[in-house]
């Protein structure tokens, strides 16, 4: 490490997790919770009769563990039960331009929103309303529009199935499959991909399969933060002597070192458990050459006569396995080190662990997804998987981590821009319309038809539509063309304040919270990365008496807005079992839906490829090869570095908890660049520069940010820094062209010190 003194910026040398996780939950949870409650606040995440935890969407074996929460749970859990408010008075006393001056982190840090509230040009304040005021003038705004296509139906994926559900049918018999959402910017490289290649855009596994996996292959995903509890599954499988492989262009603290805060034995006697057994520090954006690599590795073997292909299962499952094979033994090894930054014998050495493990799982997060190569990616894991019918089998299987805790379920209850066609007779039986035909805008082209003034209305179920996007500046204006914004939140946030004429905040009851119908308190359902479905149902008395659930508010939302509706919205929202009918009616994978929640833990939705079964046009599962080794030469050139953005230890997305980032020794600050010692004297720099971050893309050389370039242990040629403060680097359409996914974890760039 340099020299310099850099102030925030130390070494962190301990094992992730341990007492410092410890110790940073009570901190949480002292700052943020009236204390009396929180204890058992904590022991009711993910319990059968608790609610979920809205930090992650990594499973619970039966949801009976006695001690299932982890640092970021608790920080999310105690950052919506906080005792801060955000009143009336809060908003009379601050003008939105004032407001804007705050940062992300003190945004939200006012706490939660008490009353429905409508923005005054005139005082540039917001001020409040009655609920019914804000539903009518939704309903007005909305019904004036000269097409329905000019409104954006926002989810972000802490929405219950039940919100996400009716907003979708609220939106459709509106008129419009206009449906961006977060997973547009998340995992739709693996919903398009996937589905090419193995019939269904889920992950496969179950957390059973961990207890048999003989191989982890953990490729870009951070567990020690994004994932804690996953850190427990990964803790146990090291200590069965499971091999566990990463490729990361970053040293994650938690994926070399990890002492379980849940065994304080563990952490009293052993210290902590080694996490990979062999850490790639694969080039940004290189993932996809590498295992390219490595299947060529296994193919030469192949070839060779060892027997190390399912031959087998390739025969009976799958197709394009000969012209795949012959597109690896064409590619020259050269071509696949210069695109990975890895040598030919660190890859052999992969491909070798992997032909001696009978059950493999490959797991997955943003470090694969979020390229122009995103789709492709996704696809080289399920093609390494097949090789060795890694498929349907105990132990064996693809896990893509997915986001926000409910992202997978929004989906499968129908949170989609490319609606399929039985899913439009479904509807019609059941409410007695039928959906606009056409594909929608996902959450790029909203954006793109909101900057171009052709996108009118912007309704946000939860998130921070505009910060989330990349080009922050594009997205700011995007939001101020609009005619009307509508957030439905808990907090406050930067995209309630990118106003154009009219901005109304609803606010609603978040996850922990009790919520109480005409028939009685409800129950909400969830989807986990696992495909498991189960109830969550809140505790905690609600943040103000004025907040209504999200499924209410979108009803009331549908009510003023299509006085004719065929849809019984009151009904709907007297007991949510009758969402669940209706839900079951559209999506017939959810059969005994409102039986099978009432048992502890829930169900799993059908999976194909666990029982090998391919929904793919062949019916087989596919060998898709990856043609995009070389770069683009445009997105090339001298002192050209790749920008991944990352997520820090102390947020959720745009949220923003705190300024430390411990397990990477960054403390009290975000403007931090981290940067190989190798670039730093390539770019004739020192530890500690204050350095301007130029877009390389043509075109794009006019987004600058700064940032103070520090020492890290990062692949050569690959630099980070955090999101969302990078976002204006990545251009609004810079995306992997087959998801429409940004690209925001290969952003070239240049550097130049700021005298
Ligand atoms: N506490 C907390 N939990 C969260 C979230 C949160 O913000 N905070 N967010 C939730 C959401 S919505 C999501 S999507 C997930 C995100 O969870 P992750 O997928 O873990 O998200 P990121 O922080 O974006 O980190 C990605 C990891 O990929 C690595 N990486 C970057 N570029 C590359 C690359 O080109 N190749 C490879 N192999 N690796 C790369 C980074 O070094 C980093 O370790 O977490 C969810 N859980
Ligand atoms: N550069 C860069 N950009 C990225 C990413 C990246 O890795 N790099 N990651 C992308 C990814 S993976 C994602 S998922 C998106 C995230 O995008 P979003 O999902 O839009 O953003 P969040 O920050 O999760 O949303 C935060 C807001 O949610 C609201 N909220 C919290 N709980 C609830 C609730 O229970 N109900 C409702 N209605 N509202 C609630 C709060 O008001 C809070 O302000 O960002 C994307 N953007
Ligand atoms: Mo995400």
């Amino acid at each position: 490490m340099a020299e310099r003194d850099v102030p925030g910026v130390h070494r962190y040398n301990a094992p992730a997790g341990g007492w410092g996780a410890l110790w940073a939950t009570a901190r949480a949870v002292a700052e943020q919770m009236r204390v009396a409650e929180s204890p058992e606040l904590l022991l009711r995440i993910n319990k059968p009769d608790g609610f979920d935890c809205p930090g992650c969407a990594w499973p619970d074996k039966e949801h009976t563990s006695t001690f299932q929460f982890c640092e970021n749970g608790a920080k999310a859990v105690t950052w919506e039960a906080t005792k801060k408010r955000v009143t009336p008075e809060f908003f009379a006393a601050h003008t939105v331009t004032a407001l804007l001056q705050q940062s992300d982190y003190e945004l939200e840090d006012h706490g939660r929103i008490t009353h429905p509230m409508a923005y005054d040009p005139a005082s540039d304040t917001y001020k409040p309303l009655e609920w019914d005021a804000a539903f009518a003038r939704i309903g007005e705004v909305l019904r004036r529009l000269s097409d329905p296509d000019m409104a954006e139906f926002y989810t972000s994926g802490r929405a219950s199935n039940e919100a996400a559900f009716l907003f979708n049918i609220f939106a459709r018999e509106f008129g419009t499959n206009n449906f961006p959402d977060c997973s547009n910017m998340c995992h739709e490289a693996t919903s398009v991909g996937l589905p090419q290649a193995i019939g269904i855009g889920k992950g496969t596994v179950s957390l059973e399969d961990f207890d048999h996996c003989e191989l982890i292959i953990a490729m870009g995903h951070n567990p020690g933060t994004n994932h804690p509890r996953m850190m427990g599954t990964l803790h146990q499988c090291a200590r069965r002597g499971v091999l566990i492989i990463v490729f990361n262009p970053l040293k994650e603290r938690a994926l070399e070192r990890f002492a379980d805060p849940q065994n304080p034995i563990e952490m009293v006697t052993l210290g902590s458990t080694r996490i990979a057994s062999t850490y790639h520090q694969v080039k940004v954006g290189g993932d996809a050459a590498a295992l390219k690599g490595i299947m060529k590795a296994i193919i030469a073997r192949a070839d060779a006569g060892q027997a190390v292909l399912d031959r087998d299962f390739i025969a009976a499952h799958t197709n394009g396995f000969e012209a795949f094979a012959e597109d690896l033994r064409q590619t020259r090894w050269e071509a696949i080190e210069t695109a990975c930054g890895l040598t030919r014998s660190a890859l052999d050495w992969v491909a070798d662990a992997y032909n001696r493990s009978n059950a493999t799982i490959v797991s997955y997060g943003m470090g694969i997804t979020q390229h122009a190569k995103g789709t492709q990616n996704v696809q080289q894991i399920a093609a390494l998987l097949l090789l060795r019918g890694n498929f349907g089998k105990p132990g064996a299987g693809i896990c893509p981590l997915r986001g926000h805790s409910n992202v997978q379920g929004n989906r499968t209850v129908g949170i989609t821009e490319k609606p399929n066609p039985v899913m439009f007779a479904n509807v019609e039986k059941a409410f007695g319309f039928r959906p606009p035909a056409g594909h929608g805008h996902d959450a790029v082209k909203a954006m793109q038809a909101m900057v171009a003034g052709k996108a009118k209305v912007l309704v946000c179920l939860g998130g921070n539509f505009s910060i989330a996007l990349p080009d922050t500046d594009l997205s700011y204006q995007g939001m101020r063309n609009l005619e009307l914004g509508v957030h439905l939140n808990t907090k406050l946030n930067r995209s309630h304040l990118l106003i154009g004429k009219e901005s109304i905040i609803l606010p609603v009851l978040g996850r922990t919270e009790r919520d109480v119908q005409a028939t009685g308190a409800q129950s909400v359902t969830v989807e986990d990365s696992m495909s498991m479905v189960h109830a969550s149902r809140g505790k905690l008395e609600p943040a103000s008496e004025y907040l209504r659930s999200e499924p209410a508010i979108i009803a009331g939302v549908a009510m003023a807005t299509l006085p004719a509706s065929k849809v019984d919205w009151r009904g709907l929202i007297a007991d949510y079992d009758l969402i669940r009918d209706k839900i079951e009616a559209v999506y017939p994978d959810f059969k005994d839906y409102n039986a099978r929640i009432r048992h502890p833990g829930g169900f799993r939705l059908p999976l194909g490829p666990a029982e090998r079964i391919w929904l793919t046009k062949s019916g087989k599962a596919e060998f898709i090869p990856f043609a995009g080794l070389a770069e683009d030469p445009a997105l090339t050139g001298p002192e050209v570095l790749k920008l991944t953005t990352l997520r820090s230890h102390d947020q959720y997305n745009t949220t923003v908890y705190g300024l430390d980032d411990r397990y990477r020794g960054v403390f009290g600050r975000r403007d931090v660049l981290f940067i190989s010692e190798l670039d730093l004297a390539a770019q004739n720099l020192t530890h500690g520069d204050v350095v301007e971050v130029t877009s390389a893309i043509p075109g794009q050389e006019h987004k600058v940010i700064q940032l103070t370039a520090i020492a890290h242990d990062i692949a050569p040629g690959s630099i980070g820094a955090y999101y969302p403060e990078a976002n204006n680097l990545c251009p609004l359409n810079y995306q992997d062209p087959e998801s429409g996914t940004p690209s925001y974890k290969s952003l070239p760039v240049r550097l130049r010190k700021v005298a």
